[in-house]
């Protein structure tokens, strides 16, 4: 029915988000108009023979390409601001996300989760929390699973992350119940300043039931705060009314309205911004009803993801820790103010690659509390500029090599890069395999 009226349809980008929504098109009886800004397209299309048969337009967007077409689906990687595009909205050609056609779309409901940094986590947990209630659920999103894959599943709820580049053409999504992690600066290179980014993840409350926001981050709350019903905050300091933590009898639990819902002591991952996104999931799982008991129960369950602060050794009580999926400085911030009280020794981080035009600076005052600063990747030196005695180093393996000479007992190696891995990796998570690889071929060798 959302698609009715619609005459032609085009996709541009033609990665994970294109495909999908060129096949989910196809599956509803509309031939899709392809386009991709690359000569080539991409590989995924290249390979795509259900595809190949349909119109596309690969290199520069032109507007006589695009001024025939009723409704474009335009993937997040694409910036709106190729002029063609431009043009040909301003002539009233309708451009919209894929999340945008999956919340015309659903008819179960969804919980939406944005934020610079913890999002996968909040959403894989609250997934993980749903499940253990008995509930059928789906997650997609930015996580690496397109929206449109999730409909028609039989789930009877969804879960979805979703990115600011994915919330910029979006408009008609009501999530049961929203959240803003946090925001921090990230994606510089693509908007004017670190408002326009916050508003434009402010997007995600317009329709929402319910809006979770972080009372310890301004840019987190909703801007449109009294046209709206209801509200659950998360944090650190007290808050009789919403979710926070508090000592109970001597130990520190995560407590909602004054209720005490689980220990921190059990919870599967570290850091006090972890006890945030426990707090996010709770509430994100409370707006769909969902048992608080069993939610408690089902956080201790949960296995933590990979490259998020993960401890991949622990030898002669010096620990290694892969937060590779730190790639802004916010989350390198997090992963040193959170680990910091942890370790009596020496913490030694590795950090350092592409910056994303970010302003790293901000990493200069919690660079004091590390001891020894490695650094590398193109703006490596950028970072070490930042502290005095710092170490610059070409590769993750002499990184390795040099931690590993300034360990003693209760050492704690972090590699928390602070920047994107595409300068010298396939992606994070190929950063992180090649940092555990190196620290195992430490020891093993030893
Ligand atoms: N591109 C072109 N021309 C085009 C279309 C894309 O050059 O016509 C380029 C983009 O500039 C980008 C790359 O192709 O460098 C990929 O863009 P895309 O929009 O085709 O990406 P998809 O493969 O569809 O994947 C997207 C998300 N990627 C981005 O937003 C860049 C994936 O998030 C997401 O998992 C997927 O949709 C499913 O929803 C990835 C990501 O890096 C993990 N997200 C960013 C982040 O988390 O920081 C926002
Ligand atoms: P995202 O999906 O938003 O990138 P992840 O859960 O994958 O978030 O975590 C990305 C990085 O941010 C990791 O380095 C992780 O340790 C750190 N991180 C996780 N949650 C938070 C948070 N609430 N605040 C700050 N940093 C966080």
């Amino acid at each position: 029915a959302a698609l009715q009226g619609y005459e032609r349809i085009g996709v541009i980008g033609l990665g994970m988000t294109g495909m999908s929504a060129a096949r989910f098109l196809a599956a509803h009886d509309v031939a899709p108009v392809l386009f991709d800004t690359r000569p080539q397209g991409s590989e995924q299309y290249q390979q795509a023979t259900d595809l190949a048969h349909y119109e596309c337009y690969l290199g520069e967007l032109k507007l006589e390409d695009l001024l025939g077409l009723d409704l474009v689906i335009v993937s997040p990687g694409l910036a709106f601001t190729a002029p063609a595009l431009l043009m040909a909205r301003d002539a009233g050609v309708e451009f919209i996300s894929d999340i945008e056609l999956f919340a015309r779309l659903v008819d179960v409901p969804v919980l939406a989760v944005t934020g610079s940094n913890g999002k996968s986590t909040v959403v894989s947990l609250t997934t993980h929390i749903l499940r253990q209630c008995g509930r059928n659920v789906g997650l997609g999103g930015n996580i690496g699973i397109p929206a449109l894959e999730l409909l028609d599943q039989g789930h009877d709820c969804i879960v979805l992350e979703l990115s600011s580049f994915q919330l910029e053409q979006t408009y008609s999504l009501r999530p049961a119940a929203a959240c803003v992690l946090n925001v921090s600066a990230d994606h510089m290179d693509r908007y004017a300043d670190l408002e326009s980014y916050a508003r434009v993840k402010n997007r995600i409350y317009r329709k929402a039931d319910m809006c979770i926001y972080n009372r310890d981050d301004a840019l987190s709350v909703p801007l449109r705060r009294r046209q709206l019903q209801h509200f659950i905050s998360v944090g650190l300091h007290a808050d009789e009314h919403n979710l926070t933590v508090e000592m109970v009898d001597g130990e520190e639990f995560i407590v909602f309205a004054g209720q005490p819902l689980l220990a921190v002591s059990s919870m599967p991952m570290p850091g006090d911004y972890n006890k945030l996104n426990v707090q996010a999931a709770l509430a994100l799982v409370a707006a769909l009803g969902t048992d608080l008991e069993c939610a408690a129960d089902a956080v201790a369950s949960f296995e933590p993801l990979p490259h998020r602060c993960q401890q991949v050794a622990n030898v002669d009580g010096v620990r290694w820790v892969n937060d590779s999926k730190a790639t802004n400085a916010g989350a390198c911030i997090a992963a040193i103010e959170g680990l910091r009280g942890d370790v009596s020794g020496k913490l030694i981080l590795i950090a350092g690659g592409d910056g994303k035009g970010a302003d790293l600076n901000v990493l200069k005052t919690p660079l004091q509390q590390v001891d020894v600063l490695i650094t590398l990747g193109r703006d490596g030196s950028k970072i070490a500029a930042l502290k005095r005695g710092a170490i610059e180093v070409e590769g993750i393996e002499e990184a390795v090599r040099e931690a590993a000479r300034h360990t003693s007992k209760d050492s704690l190696v972090l590699l928390s890069p602070a920047c994107a891995s595409l300068d010298m990796f396939r992606d994070y998570q190929q950063r992180g395999d090649v940092f555990t690889a190196a620290v195992e071929g430490l020891y093993g060798d030893a």
